[in-house]
């Protein structure tokens, strides 16, 4: 038998070689305000349900005129079916609707030669869930995590004239996986955001963090390479200094006082750093985030959280998002009264948070530690503890981001607390700047919040669906009277299913009539609790699910207060709009 058939003999082991974890958040580079090259636009595709490309090396095939082949490979990467990167293979065809396993995407790029000294880097902006990056044949690493960045140095590998680019991405479920095998959420795949190639110089810069600091501001940089001082440059605060890089990594703390950025006015200053010819630019809004005793401030001022979550869904295009979309979300949460939304239950595309510090919302931002994932796993700790990381470092400079999440709704058992007091400490060393949460639990004996994550996180997230999957209001009145909590509550999520089409009952469950119903009696509750410090209902948009499958679900969690169509607003949106009016009154 040919070499090639005796691999796909064996099932042993034929991915153990590349499934390493080496591109995560210390192979990030920093990206904003670079020129890349784009690498979206057609690439190869397969499907490759028996991984049959990691057992045959599908990769190690370099592109050969038909006549020279010697070996009967079952897949040639270079010819054949193409899809547009970035998108989502379920989006694409029906038939991969409920595609679970690899995929291989193949490219060519045309390289110049590269000038001494200078390197490369290749950025994925996210591939859901596991990416398995090829050059010319050569295996450069793996990725894991479906919604985060991430880069590989391609200086060597890359070589000049035409290249061979390749990615196996796999989206399969699995016990170790952040997060694991049941969610309420679609399980997309594909390269489902930009892919785009970085030229630099020896030295690179990886990390920039600026923020308020005491009285002034403070900037750390990272690079990596020879550079021995990077020069800082906020030219509307007057500032130009440079800053010694001590095994590359420096801080500059300035005593100036920015104009604060808040949702009323939202300021944003430009930021250069250079160092050693690599030059980065971001726009950066300063603004202190606080909780005392049972409340919130910004800027020192009392904050309420007028909020709503919203999953990264649509129903054309999946995961994969647009300018369009995104500006559309906000400008519906703005119509809604928002000043806050919880980007559910993963990171979103990094515009998300651009576009609310440039427009002025708030942002709750989380990783997929979701129900009860492996929490006893080493490796599903470091996955979890690379995603938040990675999240961390892409979105630190973002001033609407005022809470880090680490996770919803989990058991609380032993393992689970040290997994997210692990996370808790992660957070706090990347950005100690920002306020921790999570949706924690209740004992529904007791009626009262009663979880022990809760001791280390800043605010307490409480989902709660009184009227929906619990029946008794009385109960969240219970609920309100019986916890003490010693630190701010903010409802994460609270909702109802109404199906708004001509399938959608008249009366009771899942008619958009008792959605509005529920709404009504939550805001009537809630609004009397002196320790809840905001909301975020559930949900902006119907999004796709599987699990979801009765009559008037058909595949979509209907829960959103605007339909899937993303035009279709049902009548508790009108409530919810009425509850955030009077508090903005309240407020004025
Ligand atoms: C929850 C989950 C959210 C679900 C929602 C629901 O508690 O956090 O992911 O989609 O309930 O609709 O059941």
């Amino acid at each position: 038998l040919a070499d090639n058939a005796l691999q796909c003999l064996h099932d042993e082991d034929y991915d153990r070689p590349y499934n390493l974890q080496n591109l995560n958040a210390d192979t990030l580079i920093f990206t904003s305000g670079r020129d890349g090259v784009s690498l979206d636009g057609d690439w190869n595709f397969c499907v490759d349900l028996l991984d049959t490309g990691l057992r045959q090396k599908w990769f190690s095939m370099l592109p050969q005129a038909h006549e020279d082949k010697t070996e009967p490979w079952d897949y040639d990467p270079y010819e054949g079916e193409t899809v547009p990167v970035p998108s989502c293979w379920q989006m694409l065809k029906e038939k991969w609707y409920f595609f679970e396993g690899s995929a291989w995407y193949t490219r060519a790029v045309d390289a110049e030669p590269l000038a001494a000294g200078r390197r490369r880097f290749l950025r994925i902006g996210a591939a859901q869930y596991d990416c398995k990056v090829f050059i010319n044949g050569q295996f450069l690493g793996n990725h894991y995590g479906g919604s985060t960045p991430f880069c590989v140095e391609v200086t060597e590998a890359l070589q000049p004239g035409r290249n061979w680019l390749m990615l196996c991405v796999n989206n399969t479920r699995t016990l170790d996986r952040v997060p694991m095998r049941n969610t309420d959420w679609f399980n997309y795949g594909g390269v489902y955001r930009e892919v785009a190639l970085y030229e630099t110089p020896s030295t690179v810069i990886k990390g920039v963090f600026a923020r308020l600091d005491g009285e002034g501001i403070a900037v750390d940089v990272e690079t990596d390479g020879p550079a021995s001082v990077a020069r800082i440059r906020l030219p509307e605060l007057g500032i130009d200094q440079e800053v010694v890089l001590a095994g590359g990594k420096g801080r500059l703390d300035l005593a100036v006082r920015p104009e604060l950025w808040s949702p009323e006015s939202p300021k944003l200053y430009k930021l250069t750093v250079e160092a050693g010819g690599d030059a980065i630019c971001d726009k950066v809004g300063f603004r202190r985030i606080e909780r005392r005793g049972t409340d919130l401030f910004l800027n020192g001022e009392p904050l309420f959280l007028r909020g709503i979550s919203v999953h990264e869904d649509d129903e054309t295009k999946g995961k994969c998002t647009s300018e369009e979309d995104l500006r559309r979300r906000f400008a519906d949460a703005r119509d809604l009264g928002c000043n806050f939304l919880r980007l559910a239950h993963y990171p979103h595309h990094e515009r998300a948070a651009e576009i609310a510090d440039e427009l002025g919302f708030l942002l709750w931002e989380e990783i997929p530690v979701y129900w009860a994932i492996d929490f006893a796993n080493p490796a599903t700790r470091r996955d979890a503890e690379n995603q938040l990381r990675e999240l961390i470092r892409r979105d630190r400079n973002r001033a609407s981001v005022i809470i880090w999440s680490v996770g919803n709704e989990n058991p609380d058992t032993d393992a689970r607390l040290e997994f997210m007091r692990g996370l808790t400490e992660v957070a706090r060393a990347e950005d100690p700047t920002r306020l921790l949460s999570a949706a924690c639990l209740v004992n529904h004996a007791k009626l009262k919040i009663e979880d022990r994550l809760a001791a280390h996180i800043d605010i307490i997230g409480l989902n709660e669906y009184y009227g929906w999957y619990e029946e008794e209001f009385e109960e969240l009145v219970a609920i309100g009277r019986n916890s003490n909590p010693d630190r701010p509550v903010v409802i994460s999520e609270t909702g109802a299913d109404g199906d708004h089409t001509q399938h959608g009952p008249e009366k009771g469950l899942f008619s958009i009539d008792y959605q509005r119903e529920v709404y009504e009696k939550q805001i009537e509750i809630l609004s009397r609790l002196s320790y809840i410090r905001g909301i975020s209902p559930w949900i902006l948009y119907d999004f796709r699910v599987e699990r979801r499958q009765n009559v008037f679900q058909r595949g979509f969690n209907r829960k959103g207060l605007i339909a899937a169509d993303k035009r279709t607003r049902k009548p508790a949106f009108e409530v919810l709009q009425g509850f955030y009016e009077a508090q903005k009154r309240e407020v004025e």
